[in-house]
């Protein structure tokens, strides 16, 4: 049985990505930071208690701002695969926490690959996959590729771009087996409710049943190659299957606006977004990444990964569950309970 560690495993990516391995029968273990309220909601359906018997998932308290809790964990899980999706993700918070998002982005991934350092000196073998960014490309010209060259446009992409680097150098300087994934945007009904596209969903099926009447919004001109999670997270572990390690970018090769976004939920849910949209400053970014589309040629000829999820289906998976949510709220509320409308205003 193959064993895999993810740091990063309650995110959107995390929770994909493990129940991928569970599936494929490794025994997953993650990396859970200590938090005042459950942060493990998206491992729900995978989640069983680790007194009973088979179960092939394991949680480990852990931070990758903390370099001793990382080799305790590897000393314990001992891993053939490395996942580390650990990330301060939102893009315009890291202008807010600048110093932080690098503490956790770059410098939390130069930790854990120290720790690898130390895990194979006794001739242990580990594959590491780095979850790099297409934020990296910031104002570089479309379509991105491999060739690319980074031009970051915010302390998250920055630290990104030192992370990238890390990885890439602790392959060469000490052959270890370590894979760079540039991953363009990917989103599914699991995704943050403060990323834009999760944010339309969850706000067009609230408005919708009335449960809400605006949706202030940012940069709506902005293009982003919005692909679908599950088939993203699938690209990671391909990476780690080849016999050498290579940097890989993963993309559907399409771009959309956030308009255009806004236009499908709206029309998906028969919402009239013209009416209940508003612009909101401070969803602006200082600098703003403007047109990202990836080239992923690469990736599909050598390791042969393809997306499987259209634009259009995407739009259509992220508002079916989301009405569905709105119904359940709406019910609530119309049997006198209140309904909260979460941290809307963070990002
Ligand atoms: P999420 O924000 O959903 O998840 C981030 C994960 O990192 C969470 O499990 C979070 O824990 C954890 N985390 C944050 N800080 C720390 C820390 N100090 N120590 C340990 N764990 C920490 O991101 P996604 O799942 O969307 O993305 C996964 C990775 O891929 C990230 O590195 C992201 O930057 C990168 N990426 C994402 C893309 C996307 O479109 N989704 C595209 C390209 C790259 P908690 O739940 O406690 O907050
Ligand atoms: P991004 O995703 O910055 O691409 O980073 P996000 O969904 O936050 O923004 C996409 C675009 O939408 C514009 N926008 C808004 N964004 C948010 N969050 N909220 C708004 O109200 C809003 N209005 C307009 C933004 O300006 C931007 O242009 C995501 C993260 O998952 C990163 O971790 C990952 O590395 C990249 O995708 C690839």
């Amino acid at each position: 049985m193959k064993k895999a560690l993810i740091s990063g495993i309650t995110g959107q990516d995390g929770s994909f990505l493990a129940e991928f391995l569970l599936a494929k029968d490794y025994e997953v273990h993650g990396i859970v930071r200590r938090a005042s309220t459950f942060n493990t909601e998206r491992l729900d359906p995978i989640y069983a208690d680790p007194h009973e018997r088979g179960t092939a998932l394991f949680l480990h308290y852990g931070d990758v701002t903390d370099g001793a809790s990382l080799r305790h964990i590897l000393e314990k899980s001992r891993p053939d695969e490395i996942y580390n999706l650990a990330a301060q993700s939102h893009v315009r918070v890291s202008f807010d926490q600048a110093e932080y998002t690098a503490d956790v982005v770059a410098v939390g991934t130069l930790r854990l690959l120290e720790a690898v350092r130390d895990y194979v000196s006794d001739g242990r073998e580990v594959r590491f996959y780095q979850a790099g960014s297409s934020e990296m490309y910031g104002a570089a010209k479309p379509p991105q590729d491999e060739s690319t060259p980074f031009y970051p446009r915010s302390p998250y992409a920055a630290s990104k771009v030192a992370a990238h680097w890390y990885a890439l150098n602790y392959r060469e300087a000490y052959g270890l087996y370590i894979c760079n994934g540039i991953l363009f945007n990917h989103e599914s009904p699991r995704r943050g409710e403060t990323f834009v596209t999760r944010k339309i969903t969850r706000a067009l099926t609230r408005i919708k049943l009335g449960l809400q009447q605006k949706l202030f919004l940012g940069n709506l001109d902005a293009k982003r190659d919005w692909g679908y999670a599950g088939d993203f997270v699938e690209a990671m572990w391909m990476m780690l299957q080849q016999p050498e390690p290579d940097d890989y970018v993963i993309a559907t090769g399409e771009s959309h606006s956030v308009r255009e976004f806004l236009d499908l939920a709206a029309s998906i849910c028969g919402v009239d977004w013209k009416r209940c949209v508003e612009l909101d400053p401070r969803y602006l970014r200082p600098t703003e990444v403007d047109f990202l589309q990836g080239d992923s040629s690469k990736a599909r000829a050598k390791i042969r990964w393809k997306p499987r999820v259209s634009f259009a289906e995407l739009v259509r998976m992220m508002v079916e569950p989301d009405l569905e949510l709105a119904h359940q709220e709406k019910t609530l509320s119309e049997a006198g309970h209140r309904v909260v409308q979460r941290g809307l205003s963070q990002g």
